[in-house]
């Protein structure tokens, strides 16, 4: 069974590690290996969020990319849920001790290793898919990372400019509005900052339109999914593509177990339910993306058009992911191998 996933960060990263434990996937040839892994029966394409990136001290920082192989290559801090694990912060500390801006990321030096291969690798002109692939054969993910793009198409926010004239407007980068201000300025909207025609990276659209299932992870549907579906030609492959689209709600009692989905849906006006974003994502046989819904026990939604169940949603292991995902199927009358 071939599966794609859109994720974005931590959550997604969890669902991935579910996704790993269900299809039993074997690590993915890489571009690079000499030898392809032996033929694996399932396949598992995780198509990856680089909204949240950001250029800061002069490295390419992917956060979604990394916290996917961080947490599938055994290398992340549990507690963050991004970054190294056994991480120090040195180089941080002697930033900050230079006056260097900015201040309040946290940039730890073990996860610095990886920023500086990259942002070598981005000078030499690779794309930042062949990056990744490179940095995945130390982390042996399991899965195939994929960059949505290896175009620029940043997150920013339009906030009230601290510190302006009442009502002045400034766009910040997403990082500066989610770890400095923690989402809690007056906000008015995202926009995607980058190459005017970001397009699809290599193997993108091939995952969706070739895939036995196309998964929406329980990520963030404004920031993660929605930056996904916003590089042109996303959506119509998810519109087009033969296989089922199915989410999975990011809400357990319409609540996000963490991160800030209730603040970035509130900005673009959509309400927090499991059902309120079933119907912002809107059924293939509309003009949206889903034919299933998967919701948490005891909450509700329904929508016309779109395959709705319920089912535990705490992703406490990869077990519990793997029977979360098993009910996915079962929503559009697929069974897992
Ligand atoms: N999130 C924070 O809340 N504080 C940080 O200082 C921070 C640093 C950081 C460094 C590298 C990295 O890959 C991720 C980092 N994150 C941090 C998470 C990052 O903001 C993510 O984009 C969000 O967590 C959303 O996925």
């Amino acid at each position: 069974m071939k599966v794609t996933v859109l994720v974005g960060g931590v959550g997604g990263a969890r669902f991935l590690q579910g996704a790993r434990e269900l299809f039993g996937v074997t690590p993915f040839p890489q571009p690079f290996d000499s030898a392809p892994a032996e033929a694996a029966s399932n396949s598992v394409t995780a198509i990856v969020n680089v909204g949240d990136d950001a250029w800061m001290h002069g490295v390419r920082i992917c956060p979604d990319l990394d916290t996917c192989m961080y947490t599938l290559g055994g290398g992340i801090d549990l507690e963050r849920g991004w970054g190294h694990r056994n991480e120090t912060w040195n180089a941080k500390e002697e930033l900050a001790a230079y006056g260097a801006d900015p201040d309040w990321f946290g940039l730890g030096d073990r996860d610095l290793a990886t920023h500086l291969i990259r942002t070598q690798m981005l000078d030499a002109g690779f794309a930042l898919s062949d990056v990744t692939a490179a940095l995945s054969k130390r982390w042996q993910p399991g899965v195939r990372l994929l960059p949505v793009t290896d175009d620029r198409h940043e997150t920013h926010v339009v906030i009230d400019n601290p510190g302006g004239e009442p009502g002045e407007k400034v766009a910040i980068h997403f990082q500066e509005w989610w770890v400095r201000h923690r989402a809690q300025v007056p906000t008015h909207g995202f926009a995607q900052v980058g190459s005017d025609d970001a397009k699809p990276a290599p193997g993108v659209l091939d995952a969706i339109t070739d895939a036995d299932v196309v998964l929406l992870a329980p990520s963030n549907p404004v920031v993660s999914i929605g930056a996904i579906t916003s590089v042109p030609g996303i959506r119509a492959a998810l519109r087009n593509t033969a296989a089922p689209v199915v989410g999975i709600s990011p809400v357990i009692d319409d609540k996000p177990l963490r991160g800030m989905a209730d603040e970035c849906l509130s900005v673009i006006g959509v309400g927090s339910s499991a059902e309120a974003i079933a119907g912002h994502f809107g059924a293939r046989s509309g003009n949206g993306l889903l034919d299933g819904w998967l919701i948490a026990d005891g909450d509700h939604a329904q929508v016309e058009g779109i395959s709705i169940g319920s089912a535990p949603l705490l992703m406490t292991d990869p077990g519990a992911t793997a029977q979360m995902i098993r009910a996915a199927l079962a929503l559009v009358g697929m069974e897992a191998p």
